[in-house]
């Protein structure tokens, strides 16, 4: 018997010091490490640093990325029979020298990739010493973009120089950690004869049917024939393998069930067993990977109106409904499977169909891939480059090819993945950006986009489709001097990221585009209150007083806030009221982007909204706050992503109603326009009926009865069918007759919390109960109702513990009003 490959962790008796750099005195000597994990969860465990998500502890603890860390263990190793005893690091951040008993075994300089060293011939009995030690990773990319030759970027600091998780040097809405550590499992790999080293699985949907196939690339410590066998659904193939290291194998089964989005159908897997053996039959390596069938592609073929940019899976033409993710904690060692299955849950609850993981961050954890495959949460995966122009010089450009190698090779079998892009936002900064005349004649990364990844994906992954970039008009290419084709950002062709409304204008003018397809836009907002007053000790705490100028990285952030509220609303002074404000501006300023783009289906086939997620407490552009907390924006995404929606939309002409039934199902009914003053009374009445296939959005253009108000600030229009509805109204918040909110408040417990009754007696705009307020663990089931007068709405908080009184939640710091916004 050949013994199989066997991983013996090395994951105890880690400590760390600082061995170079500014730490403050008492550094140098040893804390007990967590591995995987890192120096500021190590230090935060061992008390010798404050939280770095407080206050200004930021800038307190930003000599931690300019010191040289050593991290340090023994371990027992007794001599077995193996081969090959292999010492396998699954992921360090970033910058090493690996020392075993001494002697250096090796160097690394990237997060974004796995290390294996054969370490058998330096392994003693007894006991071992294994050093990594860490380069600070300001001083490391600091030397290589001098190194390189430094290249324009969006930030100070050269995270292009490096290949670290860009926002780890700090983001628009990220603290600059700088950390360093082993971040995923090290240990010992002992194997004979051949071990798997790389394995590729598709499954590939025909008809009823269906194919796995599966590609090996074996590492052998001999010359012996071994058999490669895999089984899936009960079906298996083998083969023996002689000589060379590749091997390829496929399945056919007659029937499967194919793999759908969530909101599209069920989403079964199948599980594929891989396994090698020796010649007397003993097992030597095994692994399985979980596969959907569903086939995907991205329709690209040029329209009257330009090129559209729509997904198709399985035939089906998808409207996205998308958000962008960041890691979803600054401190990434941190995200657990759960976490980011409560993220995805909240993706869901918002009727979100599709993540978008930013080329900032990270390729995350095969945690996240398996629960988008298992939620129907489609995957768009950026290679990690975003917002600056990067070398294709060496050191860089081998590890660039490595990563990329083994990423694609991680993510290609998930059912979820859908696309893969070069980077983010590069094409359009290397045009727009002032990059040309800056970089003068220096690489880019246009042989990344344009060449090394499409033939990586190519010969590794061709079932998965690829743009060079976000945005990215098809079309666009690169001739070794300069971009061809349209621009990256041209609406009319691919994908656009639509930035200058938060930067320069009002959300109103959203409506002035038309995009095929939007891969990002948003709006900033003021984290939840109780995440707020946990993470910032100011007293009195305002909008710029010092903690909350910290919690706001992105650019003239507050003056982009206030100026993006005036159109619409009163300034509030009183911090409570300024955090409701912009709050509520952001869920309405992306809501009414999403309304007017989702009412241009199928012309603009999905939105992408910055952003899903935060890794912080901090003022952004999140949904979600950092500490998981919806934000009004929340209720946003879930009202205008909902399956079916009746909108009011600005037409050629005048005011047309929108229907969309984003479901499998038919839809008609009558539906009803009705024009209304402000005290409920009817002015103007529009019926007819709408009949409409799956999938389907229609537009109803209203007659100038309903569509045109006699009283522009005092009346508004209401459009349903059955009980969807929308809302328009004619004049802006602040330029309107909307009085106070006079409401009545019921609650009762029921099963997860309490059941709330809100009877409107006035019309009440986007009432929102700030729920975290009373309970900060209590989350509300809906939020921004608007009612009209007499109307009554019934909403649950979910929470432990008694039912809220009604008094507790009509408090006016928890029941809030676009109302009391406009009204002095
Ligand atoms: C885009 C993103 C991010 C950024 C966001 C908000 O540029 O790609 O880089 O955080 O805008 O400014």
């Amino acid at each position: 018997m050949t013994t199989p490959l066997t991983f013996h962790p090395l994951d105890s008796g880690w400590s760390l010091r600082a061995s170079a750099g500014p730490a403050p005195e008492g550094f140098g000597a040893d804390v007990a490490a967590t591995v995987p994990g890192c120096v500021h969860t190590d230090l935060l465990a061992a008390g010798r640093i404050p939280d770095p998500f407080l206050d200004d502890n930021e800038s307190a603890l930003a000599w931690i990325g300019l010191v040289d860390w050593t991290y340090s263990t023994t371990f027992e190793w007794t001599r077995d029979a193996a081969d090959r005893t292999d010492l396998v690091f699954e992921g360090l951040d970033t910058v090493t020298t690996i020392r075993l008993n001494g002697r250096e075994i090796g160097a690394t300089a990237n997060q974004h990739r796995s290390y294996r060293f054969d370490v058998r011939d330096l392994l003693i009995e007894g006991e071992n010493e294994l050093v990594v030690a860490f380069r600070s990773p300001i001083k490391y990319a600091n030397e290589q973009s001098v190194a390189l030759g430094v290249r324009p970027r969006a930030y100070a600091l050269p995270n292009d120089a490096i290949r670290k998780s860009a926002c780890s040097y700090g983001w628009d809405w990220g603290i600059a950690t700088y950390t360093s550590g082993i971040v995923k499992p090290v240990g010992l790999e002992s194997w004979s004869v051949a071990r798997l080293a790389e394995t590729r699985v598709v499954a590939t949907p025909s008809g009823d049917g269906g194919t796995v196939t599966v590609d090996v690339a074996l590492e052998r410590a001999g010359a012996d024939a071994v058999t490669l066998t895999i089984r899936a659904a009960g079906v298996e193939a083998s083969t023996v393998i002689t000589s060379g290291d590749r091997a390829r194998l496929a399945v056919d089964l007659d029937e499967v069930e194919r793999w759908w989005p969530a909101g599209y159908g069920a989403q079964p897997r199948y599980d594929v067993e891989v396994e090698l053996a020796a010649s007397d039959g003993s097992v030597l390596d095994r692994t399985t990977r979980r596969v959907g069938f569903r086939d995907v592609r991205w329709d690209m073929t040029p329209d009257e109106a330009g090129t559209p940019f729509t997904l198709v899976v399985n035939d089906q033409p998808i409207f996205v409904k998308g958000v962008n993710w960041i890691p979803d904690d600054a401190l990434t060692v941190r995200v657990t499977r759960d976490r980011v299955r409560r993220r995805f849950g909240q993706a869901l609850d918002a009727n979100l169909n599709l993540i978008r993981v930013w080329g900032g961050g990270l390729y995350e954890s095969d945690d996240f891939y398996e629960l988008a495959d298992e939620l129907g949460l489609l995957v768009w995966q950026d290679f990690l480059f975003a917002c600056a122009a990067y070398a294709e010089e060496d050191p860089l450009r081998s590890e660039v090819e490595a990563e990329a190698r083994e990423n694609i090779t991680r993510l290609a079998h998930h059912a979820s993945l859908v696309l893969l892009t070069g980077n983010n936002e590069n094409l359009w900064g290397y045009e727009d950006w002032g990059w040309k005349l800056r970089l003068d004649g220096k690489t880019w990364g246009a042989y990344y986009y344009y060449e090394l990844f499409p033939s990586l994906v190519d010969e590794l992954a061709p079932h998965v489709p690829y743009a060079p970039g976000s945005p990215f008009s098809p079309g666009l290419g690169w001739d070794g001097r300069q971009q061809t084709g349209p621009h990256p950002n041209d609406e009319q062709h691919g994908s656009v990221h639509l930035w200058e409304q938060w930067n320069r204008l009002d959300w109103t003018t959203y409506r002035t585009h038309t995009p095929r397809f939007v891969a990002e836009f948003g709006w900033q907002g003021p984290p939840t209150w109780s995440t707020l007053t946990r993470s910032i000790g100011d007293d009195p705490l305002t909008p710029e007083s010092p903690g909350m100028i910290v919690h706001q990285k992105a650019g003239e952030g507050n003056v982009k806030l206030t100026n993006g509220l005036l159109p619409h609303f009163r300034l509030p002074e009183a911090m409570e009221d300024w955090h409701w404000a912009m709050q509520l501006n952001q869920a309405i300023a992306v809501r009414t982007a999403l309304d007017h783009f989702r009412s241009w289906a199928p012309h603009t086939q999905g939105a992408i909204v910055w952003q899903l997620n935060d890794c912080w407490p901090v003022t952004s552009w999140a949904a979600i706050d950092g500490d998981e907390r919806p934000k009004p924006l929340f209720y946003g995404l879930k009202n205008a992503f909902a399956p079916r929606v009746v909108t009011i939309q600005p037409r050629e002409g005048g005011l047309a109603a929108v229907v969309s039934n984003d479901t499998a199902a038919a839809w008609s009914g009558e539906l009803v326009v009705r024009r209304l003053g402000f005290d409920g009374e009817e002015h103007g009445r529009f019926a007819t009926a709408v009949s409409l296939e799956p999938r389907e959005t229609t537009t109803v253009a209203l007659p100038a009865d309903v569509a045109e108000a006699a009283d522009a600030a005092g009346e508004l229009i209401v459009a349903a069918v059955d009980e969807v509805r929308g809302f328009w109204f004619f004049a802006e918040p602040r330029d309107s007759s909307l009085g106070a909110a006079d409401v009545e408040v019921a609650a009762e417990a029921a099963e997860g919390g309490t059941r709330v009754t809100v009877t409107a007696r006035s019309l009440v705009r986007d009432l929102t109960l700030l729920v975290d307020k009373v309970d900060p663990d209590a989350v509300a089931s809906d939020a921004l109702l608007t009612l009209l007068p007499g109307e009554s709405t019934t909403l649950l908080v979910r929470h432990e513990g008694p039912a809220l009184a009604a008094s507790t939640l009509s408090d006016p710091r928890v029941l809030r009003t676009a109302n009391e916004l406009v009204t002095p």
